[in-house]
């Protein structure tokens, strides 16, 4: 997979980038960098890359132009790439978006910042809008970094078997069962003893009874859409009957 991203704060991105997870697999050639900072594009090369927005009200708009410029040239001759623009008005990103996007070749992140972008090069360039979530930030950058690392994840590579994109929450509907290592006890809490039983079987149980439990805890929500089976059901209906019992 290869990245590009328009961003006033390049090093910002490319720090997160090449810390961790995705660092390694880009020093592995799986995944690719590059970031293009747009105010190398600004109108007379001033450096001024935002102004303020017709019809008055607060905070400037970035302009169209340098943003513009600079895609032109990043993209050339190539064909026209899929471009998210980060906003906190576009499609909340999850886990099936990931997915998607991480079957592209090569994916453009524009990253606005101040009261948004000048809508025209939406238009023209922004193939996606794509959100991190309900609440605001100040820039696109650290969502462009969450975008990127949920997306490379999905890279087939990119995690050793050892961090499998398999068995973990969303990826089976359900928030992930709790974890446990050495030492044995700590602040006098014992591993829980299913864990130490070696019955495999017994084990996964205890563990889709703790997804169960804990997604009904905090995101019921995906309940409605998780595959249950007759043993999940019944879980469920014990819980809830065990929680109406200590309401009384
Ligand atoms: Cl993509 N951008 C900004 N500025 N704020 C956000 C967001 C994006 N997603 C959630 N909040």
């Amino acid at each position: 997979m290869r990245f590009t991203v328009l961003t006033l704060f390049p090093e910002l991105v490319e720090t997160g980038f090449h810390t961790s997870i995705t660092g390694r697999a880009a020093e592995k050639g799986l995944l690719s960098l590059r970031c293009i900072n747009f105010r190398q594009y600004s109108d007379g090369g001033n450096g001024y890359v935002d102004d303020y927005p017709y019809g008055g009200g607060a905070g400037m708009v970035l302009q169209a132009p340098p943003i513009y410029r600079a895609y032109r040239e990043a993209v050339g001759e190539g064909p026209r790439p899929r471009l998210v623009y980060m906003t906190p008005q576009g499609r909340v990103l999850d886990q099936a978006l990931a997915k998607e996007l991480a079957r592209e070749e090569e994916l453009y992140i524009l990253c606005g910042h101040y009261e948004g972008v000048d809508e025209r090069v939406l238009e023209e360039i922004a193939t996606d809008r794509v959100s991190i979530g309900d609440y605001v930030l100040t820039g696109g950058e650290l969502p462009a970094l969450v975008l990127m690392d949920a997306v490379s994840r999905m890279v087939p590579g990119v995690l050793s078997n050892h961090e499998s994109a398999g068995d973990e929450s969303f990826m089976n509907g359900l928030l992930e069962y709790p974890q446990y290592t050495r030492p044995e006890v700590f602040l006098g809490r014992p591993v829980p003893e299913i864990l130490k039983s070696g019955h495999h079987a017994n084990i996964a149980r205890w563990r889709r009874n703790e997804s169960l439990r804990r997604t009904k805890e905090v995101r019921p929500d995906l309940l409605e859409a998780a595959e249950l089976d007759r043993n999940d059901r019944e879980f469920l209906a014990d819980l809830e009957a065990e929680q109406e019992t200590a309401r009384k």
